[in-house]
């Protein structure tokens, strides 16, 4: 990993406007106010908040960061642990992963990138952290702030070196799950890879060893037990295993 070039800010910069611009300019044929899953009579209301949130807000506006005294209790919901052998589909290699403290853990970056690799806990903790004090908000109703520590996915995108083709940043979990975001989110400065919480390392009900932190969306696109990210010129909507088929919107800001 250390070996490899490290692709310079303005490099990085330019290929992020690239990949931007494939979604914003006004004109161009690649839809620019709609978001991908236009056309799905079920998603209309996508349309709705992406047209808004990428045309009336400044680019790139902060989510609000809160203050020590205002973190609050905070459930784990959904997946609690992908290694727990009593669930249907659990993940042998994720129970490994714990036992061996995540030392043998590692997210592979792939895709439109000019060096894919595999990053260990260690190689992401390398770059520049991050910290933030947020509050999440689940699509049951409730909502809870936290501090999270990790390194933002533009930074390790840099290192990989994005392809000016690269247009969607997709994850995958241990726990069986798949869902993207577009360059824009993916390189908003407060979207990191979380490795802490309140710090200490990230706890395995809340997606150790590392989780997504989309803090411009609702609380299931940051998802928990990280193990791919890949960049994508294409949209992908997952089937099975992305949340468009539970009745999740694809975009869902906040
Ligand atoms: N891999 C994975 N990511 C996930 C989930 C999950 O079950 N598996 N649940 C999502 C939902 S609905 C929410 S609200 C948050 C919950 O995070 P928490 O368990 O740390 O509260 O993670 C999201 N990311
Ligand atoms: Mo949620």
């Amino acid at each position: 990993m250390e070996k490899k070039r490290i692709i310079t800010r303005r490099e990085a910069i330019m290929s992020g406007l690239a990949a931007m611009g494939g979604l914003l300019l006004p004109g161009c044929t690649r839809v620019g106010q709609l978001p991908p899953t236009y056309g799905n009579i079920l998603r209309m209301g996508d349309a709705l908040t992406y047209a808004a949130h990428r045309s009336l807000l400044p680019g790139q506006s902060l989510v609000r960061e809160y203050s020590h005294r205002d973190i609050s209790s905070f459930p784990a919901t959904g997946t609690l642990n992908p290694g727990d052998s009593s669930r249907p589909n659990h993940s042998e290699l994720y129970a490994k992963l714990h036992h061996g403290d995540f030392r043998d853990w590692r997210l592979s970056v792939e895709g439109a990138v000019a060096r894919p690799g595999l990053y260990s806990l260690e190689d992401l903790m390398r770059f520049p952290s991050k910290k933030q004090i947020t509050r999440h908000t689940c699509e049951e109703g409730w909502t809870a702030i936290a501090e999270w520590q990790g390194v933002t996915v533009r930074r390790v995108l840099e290192s990989a070196g994005i392809l000016p083709s690269g247009r969607y940043v997709n994850f995958f979990s241990f726990d069986g799950w798949a869902d993207g975001i577009d360059m824009f989110d993916a390189l908003h400065p407060q979207t990191i890879l979380a490795y802490a919480m309140n710090g200490k390392q990230l706890p395995v009900p809340h997606g150790a060893p590392v989780r997504l932190r989309l803090e411009t969306q609702i609380g299931y696109k940051s998802m928990k037990y990280l193990q791919r990210m890949v960049v994508t010129e294409k949209f992908d909507d997952h089937g099975d295993a992305g949340s468009i088929k539970l009745g999740w919107s694809w975009y869902n800001g906040i």
